[in-house]
């Protein structure tokens, strides 16, 4: 991917989406860019916009497939990731393990321990889905207290949430003091 950008230098920093196939990643990718809802074909490879969050901060989005036979190409992408976003599907109570499993790999990848991490519940409009106090339990995020992460609820149908997962992105690629958030 792209040239690496050190934490803190705002302009070009690389924010790379994850999550298990059918999580919502793509449909994120577009509503977040701001176009209308569309239909998406599974992701092979991976499907890239440029972003811009609140404070003016520009960002690179890069949403790569989730399928598991795609998923050992992940660590291509973690070279020079200064954000990760973590997208789950909130519904999808079944597949929180193999999310779990896969979110610890990704962490535990070289050069990953200083990346902040953003985690989107999505399809929380959706009947059934798992609040955030669980999806934060069964992820076991609290072992996670020495970085820097947040985890934000969200809506791609629906739109809801996406503003306040923009900032949160904008605000991990500035972190200060403390930073851990839900
Ligand atoms: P992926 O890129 O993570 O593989 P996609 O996931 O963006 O392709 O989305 C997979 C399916 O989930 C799509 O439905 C998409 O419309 C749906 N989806 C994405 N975000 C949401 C959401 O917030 N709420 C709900 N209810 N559904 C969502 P299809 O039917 O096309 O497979």
């Amino acid at each position: 991917m792209g040239s690496v950008n050190s934490p803190g230098h705002k302009a070009g920093a690389q924010a790379v989406m994850m999550g298990l196939d059918s999580a919502g990643k793509t449909t994120l990718l577009y509503r977040l860019k701001g176009y209308q809802l569309v239909e998406t074909l599974p992701t092979i490879g991976f499907n890239v916009e440029p972003l811009e969050a609140p404070g003016h901060v520009s960002l690179t989005l890069w949403d790569v497939g989730g399928q598991a036979e795609l998923r050992a190409s992940w660590k291509h992408y973690l070279e020079g990731a200064d954000v990760l976003v973590y997208v789950l599907d909130s519904k999808d109570e079944a597949r929180l393990p193999e999310a779990e499993a896969e979110l610890k790999e990704v962490l535990a990848s070289p050069g990953m321990a200083s990346v902040p991490f953003l985690v989107l519940a999505n399809k929380q409009e959706a009947p059934g889905a798992l609040p955030l106090l669980e999806i934060r339990d069964q992820l076991g995020l609290e072992r996670f207290q020495g970085r820097c992460w947040e985890l934000r609820a969200c809506s791609a149908l629906t739109g809801e949430g996406l503003p306040q997962a923009l900032r949160s992105l904008g605000g991990l690629l500035r972190p200060r003091g403390r930073c851990v958030s839900w």
